[in-house]
């Protein structure tokens, strides 16, 4: 098989905020990343994935951007950019960058030029419309953050379109002109040396140009996965990531399958690879992120296996991962953060690693760090907790409901800092952090893990080299075993004669597995690759699960 270097590597997601501060800012920085190179190197992944350091108000953290081609001053110079691409380069790690170009912050000179006057030439790079006869929106689009997704503008009498935050202005992806100078602008960073772009929302950026009311829902329907998405990603290949030999992935919001397989086919030339969060929203009751449900797993089952099969299938590839800076921590979600932190959390870790993709792993995730349970409105920093507290104030739920489902849902529960060690504020800042540290940062930590020769870091270590061992992790076909079973998540890796059999009790209430009959394994010999319990017996015939055990056999 040929393979490219992407779909043998691990990216770690670093959200350079939380990350680790050099200054006393209070405020992680660019030189506090490569303070911890040796740690990444340690841990065995190939690739850093920095979310977005350039220029920003940061009413989203730097996903609003104001200028592509500076960096945020609180994290740094170019300088101290160029500095970290080399270092990371001479350990052999790679470094992608997370570009923004569905909107830019209202605070870029392209929409101050655009909001100054009708006329003006950079008025195109957005979308502006008259609002309906009795002045209200253009339509009833919703902004992802809560309210309408239009704003008026008083000085030029039309409204802008947001998808996100107010000060968050959707690009318009029509004009020829702003296509250019967006893959001019991601032709820089790569002449730099960066190896690739994670694309925000890049499935967002064609819009349906009738602009319809949407009655059913909340207009996702006519800008997701859009008209004229896929000539324009292709359109970036050809113009910029072609000429690189590069890793790019496309964040897809509300996705499907089929499109996905589109985005990142070879021969279509888009992406290669992409994120979809299906999986992630088996915890929502009826689709609602804002409310308590329980988790799905049968449907957790089903989708995480069709996404494998039909990627498969389809000749794409997918981005595998739990966590992220807008995901609940998966420990404290899917797993156990209490009696069963160090179990459930290495039981999730195997269950995604051994599947085919690439993985991602976020910055914490490696040694367990869980959701900080805040108690108060004034611990949250996010734009989007802010603004649904207020939502939800109004739907008549009291303030203790609505901390709760906070603890559950909000953006902040990734956001809190990276917990290094169990010296004063995590060793994360020796000055005040810009958002809490989790409480339990004295238990859970880096330092504490890598003392621990069973901890949840050398777990997430051998799992890195087995992928690099072992080639059936990337290339064997998938089958989902025992679907209806009410706790266990069992799968099949194969390719020629050779079997990687994943099993994974997902609970606390021990259970047996049984090897379904159509499972040959007569003649093959067994062992054990990896599993989180230091006594799994390889007898694949009989097994009395433990809580949240998990075993990966390998037969051949
Ligand atoms: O997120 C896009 C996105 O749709 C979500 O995951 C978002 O966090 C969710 O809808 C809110 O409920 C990306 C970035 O990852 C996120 O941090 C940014 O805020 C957003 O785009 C806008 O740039």
């Amino acid at each position: 098989m040929n393979t490219t270097w992407w779909e043998k590597a691990v990216v770690y997601q670093i959200y350079p905020k939380s990350f680790n501060d050099t200054t006393g800012s209070g405020v992680g920085d660019i030189q506090g990343i490569v303070e911890k190179l040796d740690y990444l190197n340690k841990l065995g992944v190939d690739v850093i994935w920095l979310t977005p350091i350039y220029a920003s108000p940061q009413k989203d953290n730097g996903y609003d951007i104001s200028d592509y081609f500076s960096i945020h001053p609180e994290y740094g110079t170019m300088d101290d950019f160029n500095h970290l691409l080399g270092e990371a380069h001479k350990k052999g790690i790679k470094v992608i960058m997370d570009i923004v170009v569905n909107h830019t912050s209202t605070e870029h000179e392209w929409f101050k030029q655009a909001a100054s006057s009708k006329d003006n030439p950079y008025r195109n790079y957005y979308i502006w419309k008259d609002g309906k006869e009795d002045g209200s929106e253009p339509n009833n689009w919703q902004s992802k953050f809560g309210g309408n997704a239009w704003q008026y503008d008083d000085k030029t009498g039309q409204y802008y379109l947001h998808l996100f935050d107010v000060t968050q202005a959707d690009l318009n992806w029509e004009n020829e002109e702003l296509r250019q100078k967006v893959y001019d602008m991601m032709n820089f960073w790569f002449e730099k040396g960066i190896d690739g772009f994670r694309l925000d929302v890049i499935n967002l950026i064609s819009k349906n140009q009738q602009f319809p009311d949407d009655f059913v829902g909340d207009g996702r329907k006519y800008y997701t996965d859009g008209p004229k998405v896929h000539e324009y990603i292709h359109e970036m290949n050809k113009e910029v990531f072609s000429k690189y030999d590069s890793l790019t992935v496309g964040e897809m919001s509300s996705t499907t399958l089929e499109h996905c397989i589109q985005y990142t086919n070879p021969e279509r030339e888009e992406l290669s690879m992409t994120f979809n969060f299906h999986h992630l929203k088996v915890d929502y009751p009826n689709g609602e992120k804002w409310a308590l449900g329980e988790m799905d797993f049968f449907s957790l089952k089903e989708i995480l296996s069709n996404w494998q099969i039909g990627m498969n299938t389809g000749g794409g590839w997918n981005a595998l991962f739990w966590c992220n800076h807008d995901q609940p921590r998966v420990v404290s979600r899917y797993g156990n953060d209490k009696e069963y932190h160090k179990e459930s959390a290495k039981m999730l870790a195997t269950v995604i690693h051994m599947m085919q993709g690439t993985p991602y792993i976020y910055q914490g995730e490696e040694f367990g760090m869980t959701d900080p349970k805040f108690n108060s409105i004034e611990e949250y920093r996010d734009v989007e907790s802010i603004n649904m507290f207020q939502i939800l104030k109004q739907t008549g739920k009291t303030e203790e409901e609505i901390l709760e489902i906070l603890r559950r849902k909000s953006r902040d529960n990734s956001r809190t800092p990276v917990q290094w060690n169990k010296e004063a504020n995590a060793g994360f800042t020796s000055g005040t952090p810009w958002i809490n540290t989790a409480r339990n940062y004295q238990e859970i930590n880096a330092e504490a893990a890598l003392k621990d020769s069973d901890s949840i870091f050398y777990h997430y270590q051998k799992l890195i080299s087995l992928r690099k061992e072992y080639d059936i992790v990337t290339n064997g076909n998938y089958e989902l075993l025992l679907p209806e079973d009410p706790q266990i998540f069992a799968y099949v890796r194969s390719v020629g004669a050779e079997k990687l059999i994943v099993i994974n009790n997902f609970y606390e209430t021990p259970c047996k597995f049984e090897l379904p009959a159509h499972v040959d394994v007569d003649g093959y010999s067994t062992s054990i690759l990896i599993s989180n319990y230091s006594d799994s017996k390889a007898d694949l015939q009989k097994i009395e699960l433990r809580p949240y055990e998990s075993i990966v056999f390998h037969l051949q």
